[in-house]
């Protein structure tokens, strides 16, 4: 068996990190809109004015994110630079862009629709128009390029004014503006768009984007996430039935744990660990909370509140596939204390200069894992390598790095499809053409085989350059990762 004739090979970004023109074409603000930039010491930050009119900011970063003080409105604050407004401005690029991923011989972009860029406020009745129709060339032109649509419904840019007017998903009016949303873009898009993605990361979201301007405490982040759990589970259920030919993801954070050592209690611990990412793909996927729930939620002090019905609601709507991410690995120990995609460093791994351990047998491993335990077809539609790339004097820019990164991974993924005879129906390497990361707000923290010549501060001439790994990466999708086999610089 080898890889199948219908993998789909491409890339992946956020509209948030990647498109720009935030108040252009009758969109309206996000969360992320009033996020500053960062780095590694100081940590992105969300602007906000008191009722005094003071100003004000909180931390956003999304491990670890302080919730607003009551009476906070997000606010723009003179001298911050906001990354998302202009992002590297696929908003006017997109025709450039998208021929650059056809000439890697990319067969699917992976990309996410802007909410307020369809519903400015989300609570209009009618949707904007310009902004549909600035989607629909885009899909066009996808099209005409042989390239398949993958298309996120939410990664984490909750239209600003449902965050600050509900609390965004922590109140149930959030849900039925997100179906009605997700409605439209069924209605306008899904002749042409065969992949959903319901949401991004879901366990991973937290603070100001999930919550809005609530308190972002345990409570109200497991009461907004079963929300979450009803908003895809309602638009799966009603996509199917517009759409029969459709299929539909939700997107998790995979960062596989291991027990720190073979200590009984250490080993306890990651199982409990695991269940807090498996609390998410179990219901999903199986349309029921597991059994575990119960024990998980009393830990963290949580009493869910459901109302009838809910349980048939999320029954009816599970994933015909599973999406996910996956950058790196981590370990747990009874001692540890755990985030989605934290735990403790592995001392056997080496490291990116932003410290995200490399693990290409984890990727394996994530994948025997998922597929055993849900049997369902799997899709990678985010993995690659954050780095400083630097162009040299002759305008080439050298990422062997990445090359090296990404082969291993690849070559870790086709040995899950034809060793393993797990089913895997395509790969979204993140980023693809550089884009503003989203833990820290950098520029300098890079994914693409595509060079975006602007800085952190956003100068620059928005140049696009491809890399070395731009040709590496049309060879593997040429050959149809026949080329895998060889080393990383062959
Ligand atoms: C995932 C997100 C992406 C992306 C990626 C890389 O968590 O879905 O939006 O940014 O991680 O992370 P970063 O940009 O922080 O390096």
């Amino acid at each position: 068996m080898g890889m199948p004739d219908t993998f789909l090979w491409g890339g992946a970004t956020a509209a948030f990190q990647f498109e720009g023109g935030w108040d252009e074409g009758g969109r309206g603000p996000s969360t992320h809109d009033f996020e500053t930039d960062g780095n590694q010491e100081h940590p992105r930050r969300v602007t906000y004015r008191m009722p005094d009119g003071t100003v004000g900011s909180a931390r956003s970063h999304f491990f670890n994110p302080e919730s607003l003080p009551d009476g906070a409105e997000p606010c723009l604050v003179e001298g911050e630079y906001y990354p998302s407004h202009k992002a590297v401005d696929f908003y006017h690029h997109w025709r450039e862009d998208i021929a650059l991923m056809a000439g890697m011989g990319c067969n699917v972009y992976r990309f996410s629709i802007s909410w307020s860029r369809i519903f400015p406020t989300g609570d209009e009745d009618e949707p904007n128009e310009e902004g549909l129709a600035f989607y629909a060339q885009v899909i066009d032109c996808l099209k005409e390029h042989g390239m398949e649509p993958l298309i996120t419904i939410h990664h984490d840019d909750l239209p600003v004014a449902l965050a600050v007017k509900y609390d965004g998903w922590s109140s149930r009016h959030t849900i039925d503006c997100y179906v009605k949303y997700a409605k439209t873009l069924f209605e306008r898009f899904g002749s042409s768009c065969r992949y959903w993605l319901t949401f991004n990361e879901i366990n991973a979201v937290r603070g100001f984007c999930a919550c809005g301007t609530h308190k972002c405490d345990n409570q109200t982040h497991y009461q907004a996430v079963h929300n979450m759990f009803l908003a895809s589970a309602r638009a799966v259920k009603l996509g199917h039935e517009m759409m029969p030919k459709a299929q539909f993801g939700a997107m998790y954070a995979l960062s596989e744990i291991y027990p720190a050592t073979c200590k009984p209690e250490d080993v306890f611990r990651h199982m409990q660990c695991r269940r807090e990412s498996f609390y998410f793909t179990d219901t999903m996927v199986r349309g029921t909370y597991p059994a575990y729930a119960e024990d998980l939620l009393s830990r963290r002090g949580v009493t869910l509140h459901t109302e009838p019905g809910d349980a048939e609601i999320i029954a009816q709507g599970t994933l015909d596939f599973i999406a996910f991410s996956y950058y790196r690995s981590c370990t747990v120990s009874a001692a540890s204390k755990f985030n989605v995609v934290g735990g403790d460093p592995n001392p056997y791994l080496p490291t990116t200069s932003w410290g995200w351990p490399i693990d290409p047998t984890g990727l394996r491993y994530c994948m025997n894992e998922l597929s055993d335990r849900y049997g369902k077809p799997l899709f990678i539609v985010e993995n690659g390598m954050g780095a400083a790339d630097k162009v040299r004097d002759d305008g080439t820019i050298d990422d062997s790095y990445r090359i090296e990164y990404l082969h291993d991974h690849l070559k870790a993924m086709k040995d899950v499809i034809e060793i393993d005879h797990v089913t895997c129906l395509g790969y979204t390497m993140w980023g693809l053409i550089d884009l503003v990361s989203l833990s820290t707000g950098e520029m300098k923290k890079r994914y693409g085989t595509i060079y975006v010549d602007m800085d952190d501060k956003g100068n620059g001439s928005l140049k696009r350059i491809p890399k070395k790994s731009y040709g590496w990466y049309r060879h593997v999708i040429e050959t149809n990762g026949a080329c895998l086999d060889e080393k990383a610089h062959a």
